[in-house]
Parts: structure tokens; sequence; C-alpha cells
């Protein structure tokens, strides 16, 4: 068990949208979920709600948090590092939740994925990207992360905040639904590790399978009526945050949630039109959850799209490097090499660490 949770896999948010997004998901949970926040800034802590508040960089950042700076983020992080054994002691898996474009929820998120890797415990990465108007600083900061992100996580998506409020035009309705949809999708996902139902996915099954899943994509499905498993299909499939032909599907991972009304041709529904949508082909797990109290009358479905098979490196699970198959990956892509470094000193010269590329600490565009 871990060092702050009962749980087997860690919840945590980065940054302080990251937070409020971890907050999010224990109210979708309605309420009781062990979570952790990782900020530089003091003011994350202040909410009085439950979850534990871990302060990055005390001495170094004062609590004032890292002002868009990734470099000073990630040193952050060196400096508590004693923090993050603690919350990950005994873990086998942690999810994380941050908004990329500032600067802890970039440069904190990655040291801690290279720690996570480092001590073999594989990671979950449920990343937004910058809204357009935010500018090209924040939108270059996050895009310069991305790779390196990616290479450091076993599994990770990135969901464009443009993408997830589409047609809404009010900046507070914008935020609230574009934290609710991702609060919604990661509780889906905890329910169904949480309380497997006859088709388990539990915590050990989930860590096989995400192992090493690579860049992925998400959508989530709450239907009520008669013809509940097709429309929930239906929706999913029209759902702009699968619609994005950047990659191609190589597994899926299917959630089908209800209450004790859930019938097998429900599922065969779901699962069918999802196979034939991307390939027969394709590495396919699905669990179920029954829960009457929260579904009663209702079908959920949460859908993963992931580019690597998820049975390809299965065996690698339990060796103590959850990072190097990732970083083998990675290099086929033509993605960063850092990855070798993760056990060096920085080198700092000048406050900076010169580790990073200089494109990213420059906040130079290049597009990967
Ligand atoms: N979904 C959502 N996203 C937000 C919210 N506020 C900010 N963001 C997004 O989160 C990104 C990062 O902002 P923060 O989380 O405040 O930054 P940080 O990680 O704390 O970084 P520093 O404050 O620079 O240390 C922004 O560029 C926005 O795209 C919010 O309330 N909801
Ligand atoms: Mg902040």
């Amino acid at each position: 068990m871990s060092g702050f949770s009962q749980h087997p896999i860690v919840l945590a948010g980065v940054g302080g949208a990251g937070s409020r997004a971890v907050r999010a998901v224990n109210r979708a949970m309605g309420g009781g979920v062990d979570f952790v926040m990782f900020d530089t800034d003091a003011s994350s802590g202040a909410c009085g709600e439950e979850g534990r508040f871990v302060l990055l960089g005390g001495d170094r950042l004062s609590g004032r948090g890292a002002g868009g700076d990734i470099v000073s983020a990630r040193m952050a992080v060196e400096d508590s590092v004693s923090a993050i054994e603690e919350v990950f002691a005994g873990a086998r898996m942690a999810v994380l939740i941050v908004s990329l474009g500032g600067g802890t929820g970039s440069g904190a998120t990655l040291e801690i994925l290279r720690w996570l890797a480092k001590n073999g415990i594989p990671s979950i990465v449920f990343a937004t990207m910058p809204f357009a108007f935010e500018g090209d600083a924040r939108q270059q900061n996050a895009r310069g992360i991305t790779a390196m992100i990616e290479e450091a996580a076993s599994a990770s998506f990135f969901i464009p905040l443009d993408k997830l409020v589409s047609g809404i035009d009010n900046m507070k309705d914008a935020l609230e639904r574009a934290v609710g949809t991702l609060a919604s999708a990661v509780s889906l996902f905890w329910r169904l590790v949480e309380k497997p139902g006859y088709i388990k996915i539990d915590a050990e099954r989930l860590r096989q399978i995400v192992f090493s899943s690579g860049r992925g994509r998400f959508a989530v499905a709450r239907v009520r009526g008669d013809d509940r498993a097709s429309v929930a299909a239906d929706t999913l499939l029209a759902d702009p945050l699968l619609a994005d032909g950047t990659f191609g599907v190589r597994s899926i991972l299917c959630g089908v949630l209800a209450g004790d009304d859930l019938r097998l041709s429900e599922i065969g529904t779901v699962a069918s039109r999802l196979r034939t949508a991307f390939g027969e082909k394709c590495a396919f797990d699905l669990g179920t959850v029954n829960d009457e109290e929260t579904f009663s009358g209702s079908l959920s479905v949460v859908v993963m799209l992931f580019e690597s098979p998820s049975g390809a490196t299965r065996g690698e699970v339990s060796g103590a490097s959850g990072g190097s198959s990732r970083r083998k990956r990675a290099k086929t892509h033509g993605t960063l090499q850092n990855g070798r470094f993760g056990n060096s000193e920085p080198t700092v010269w000048n406050g900076e660490n010169l580790d990073i590329p200089t494109y990213v600490r420059k906040n130079i565009n290049i597009d990967v």
C-alpha cells in the first residue's frame, strides 16, 4: 500500500489547475477518494477540503508558485524528493492530472513522472493543453514539454481545452465544462478499478494494460433509455476527442458502468461497435461496474484508445524501470532522448538547468 493512501493507485493533481481538477474528481466520486495535490503555490493547499497537499520547492520558491517557469518547477521537485518518496511508497501505479501551460503543471509533472519511471511505478497522465486564446507563450510551453512527458509516462492523454469546450463562449462555463469533463472521465475510470464488476479490470490488471500503452485519447458517454448501448456507442464515435486522426489505434480499453439492469447484449453492442470502428485487430480490454446506487437506470461508457498494443510489453511490468520501453519506442518516433540522463545531477548554470533542451528553456516553438 502507498505511503499516504490505502489504495494501490495514487491519484495526484499537479499545479494550480491540476489540483482543482483532482478535487473535482473527488466531488464527482461523492468524496472519500484519497488524493494528493502537488504545487509550488501554497494557496492550492489552502482549500480546506479532503486530500493531501505537498508544497514543492519550499525554500526555493517560498510557496509563491513557479510563475510559468518550467525550470524552477523541475528544480522544486528535486528539492522535495523525500515528500514524493513518501507519497508514492508502496504504490502500484500513479494517475496524474495536470493542465499544461504554466510552470508547475509542466515542469513538476515531468520530474514526478521520471521519478515514477525510475522507481518502476507505471503512470497515466491526463494533461490539458491551453486554450488558443491564452497566447503563444503558453502554447509553446505546453507543446515543448509533451514529448518528454509522453516519454516518461506509461500512458498519456493530451486533451486540447478548445476541444473539451467547443461551442461554449462564456469563460466561466467553459472552464467548468473542461474541469467537469475531465473529472467525469477520470472518476468513471477510477470506479472501474475501485468497484470491478463481473468482468474485472482491477488495479493489477490495469497496471498490465497501461504499461507502455503510449499516447491515447479518451471519451465518455452517459445515456438513459431503451436503446442506451447503441446511443452510447454513437455518442462516443462522434466525440471530437476520439476523432483525431493523428495516430493509429492499436489497443482499446473500455469500461461499461451501469446499475443492476446491465444486460449482456448491451456490453456486446458497445464492444462490437468500438471494435468495428477501430479495427478488429486492436487489442481489446473491457471491464464492467455494476453499481445500482450510482448508475441506476443509466449506462456510462468510458473508452480509451492507445497507439501501442496493450499486450506488447506486459512481461516488463514487474521490472524496475517503468520507462525503459517507452524510451525505446520514443526513439523510433524520433522524440527526445533525455531519459538516459535521468539518474544524473542536473547541469545548472546561472540558475538554468542545461539538461533541458534550449528550445524548452527559451520557449522556442518546434513542432513536436
Ligand atoms: N480546466 C481548467 N484549466 C485551467 C484553469 N485555470 C487555468 N487553466 C489551464 O491551466 C494552465 C496552467 O495553469 P495553472 O495550472 O494555473 O499553472 P501552474 O501549473 O500552477 O503553473 P505556475 O502557476 O506557473 O507554477 C493554463 O494555461 C490554462 O490552460 C481552470 O480553472 N480550469
Ligand atoms: Mg500555479
